[in-house]
């Protein structure tokens, strides 16, 4: 409690997520990081509105998938038809202009099939009951994945989120506190070596839209390393090449623990996208749908995008994806091509983290670190994230804290961590 007041109070200072790791180091240039967050608010303005907000299609009796519902957990049993024969509500809908779509293809796909609503302004409920019952997430990530989403970038009072850009007036109960970027806010959830979206800084400000040339490059890799698949040994090269593009690229290229996740993202590829998961085949037709990613010699890259969208027939994976699951995955991905934490202070010129966080020591996952060792790292940064809303207002500070450890406490209970008391502020 005492050490994460402190490490809230570090963070409040250099207000955004992310930057407070660099901003303290040797020779670097804290107006550049300034410069950013300015983009940061101007892009952010032509955020589309749709005045038709309808929230999730309700399940049915009929259709009840995994059972999660109003965020009660489901039954963790998949292999399941989604969308059901018959479900009309769940079919595809392509979004319209005023719809935010945004850097995750996994969140777009469910809300152009009305699992999440279609707007774009989803509610933790809605991010926990489609996780479990499209892609049968366990129950434990589906908790940890919304809670991080929305302490980083969503309103942890009225518990919203826009799944991209800045809709402060729809997700915000008192915009006086300040404004919630969505998930397109840079180095709260989204950061830089994406998959297929382009690093912050090199793009005016764009990472969130599909990049037809990247895709392309993660099917070269995918080809020369897998015969085509998108599976694991594909991902952690593929990963390890973006990592480096960056930090030959991009001057402001920041790689802290949050980074993380985006192995968690990259393996949801082959654990998550194929029909029935882990038992399927990650191949280029699946990651076509999923990605929204269509062949068009006319395109940059010759990769068009268009919705994303669940292939026809398709199945979620059998078991459920569970907290366990994904930081070994995350682990095996990042010790087949350790990278160091830390940021660019200049193009070819990475500054790693001095500061030791968690496990983090020298800027790296110690070659000891377990499965474990990571989820608890992931804990610790799900209990101390910095909201935006922070930025104007601090005296929230006790509750936020207080929401986070109360969503992931009871997930957290068996996992061998260290938690934070569930706090009574008065
Ligand atoms: C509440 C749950 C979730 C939230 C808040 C979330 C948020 C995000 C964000 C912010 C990114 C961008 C990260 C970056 O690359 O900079 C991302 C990427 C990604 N997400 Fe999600 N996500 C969630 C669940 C899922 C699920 C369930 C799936 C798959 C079924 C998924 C698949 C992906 C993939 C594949 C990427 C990488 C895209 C790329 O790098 O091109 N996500 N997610
Ligand atoms: C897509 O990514 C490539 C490679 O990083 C980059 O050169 C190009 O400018 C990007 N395209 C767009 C439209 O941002
Ligand atoms: C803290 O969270 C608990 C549930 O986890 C809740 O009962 C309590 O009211 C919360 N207190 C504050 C001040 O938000
Ligand atoms: C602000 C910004 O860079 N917007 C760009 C987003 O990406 C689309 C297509 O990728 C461009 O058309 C926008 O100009």
């Amino acid at each position: 409690m005492h050490i994460t007041s402190s490490l809230l109070l570090l963070f409040s200072a250099t207000t955004a997520w992310g930057y407070g790791w660099v901003a303290g180091q040797a020779g670097v240039d804290p107006s550049l990081l300034n410069a950013r967050r300015y983009a940061n608010q101007k892009r952010q303005s032509s955020c589309p509105f749709n005045p038709d907000h309808k929230g999730a299609a309700p399940y049915s009796d009929s259709y009840r998938y995994t059972g999660a519902k109003n965020g009660v957990p489901g039954n963790g049993q998949g292999g399941i038809k989604v969308p059901a024969d018959g479900d009309t509500a769940h079919a595809y809908t392509a979004p319209g202009p005023n719809d935010i779509r945004g850097p995750c293809p996994g969140l777009n796909a469910a809300a152009n099939h009305n699992f999440l609503s279609h707007d774009g302004i989803v509610t933790f409920s809605e991010l926990v009951d489609a996780q479990q019952n499209v892609y049968n997430v366990g129950y434990d990530l589906a908790v940890l994945l919304a809670t991080l989403g929305i302490v980083a970038d969503g309103d942890v009072v009225t518990g919203k989120l826009s799944i991209a850009c800045d809709a402060t007036s729809r997700t915000a109960l008192l915009p006086l506190l300040g404004s919630q970027p969505g998930l397109n806010g840079h180095n709260k959830f989204e950061g830089d070596t994406s998959l297929t979206r382009n690093d912050y800084f090199l793009a005016n400000g764009d990472n969130y839209s599909f990049n037809g040339t990247l895709f392309a490059a993660m099917k070269t890799v995918a080809d020369r390393v897998s015969g085509g698949n998108f599976d694991r040994n594909t991902l952690a090269a593929y990963r390890s090449q973006r990592y480096d593009e960056s930090v030959q690229q991009n001057p402001n290229f920041f790689f802290g623990p949050l980074s993380l996740l985006l192995y968690g993202a990259a393996s949801f590829l082959y654990e998550l996208f194929p029909s029935y998961g882990n038992q399927g085949t990650p191949d280029l037709a699946t990651m076509k749908s999923f990605f929204g990613a269509v062949e068009d010699s006319s395109a940059p890259g010759g990769w068009r995008h268009v919705p994303e969208r669940i292939p026809d027939n398709w199945f979620s994976r059998r078991a459920p994806y569970t907290n366990n699951d994904v930081t070994i995955e995350i682990l095996a991905l990042y010790t087949a091509y350790p990278k160091l934490f830390g940021g660019n202070v200049g193009t070819n010129n990475f500054d790693a983290l001095q500061t030791p966080f968690g496990i983090i020591a020298d800027g790296k996952l110690p070659d000891a670190a377990t499965a474990s060792d990571v989820l608890c790292l992931l804990y610790q940064l799900g209990t101390m994230a910095v909201p935006s809303s922070l930025s104007t207002v601090t005296d929230i500070t006790g509750a936020l804290l207080n929401w986070s450890v109360g969503k992931l406490n009871p997930v957290f209970q068996n996992a061998g961590c260290a938690l934070k008391p569930d706090q009574t502020l008065g």
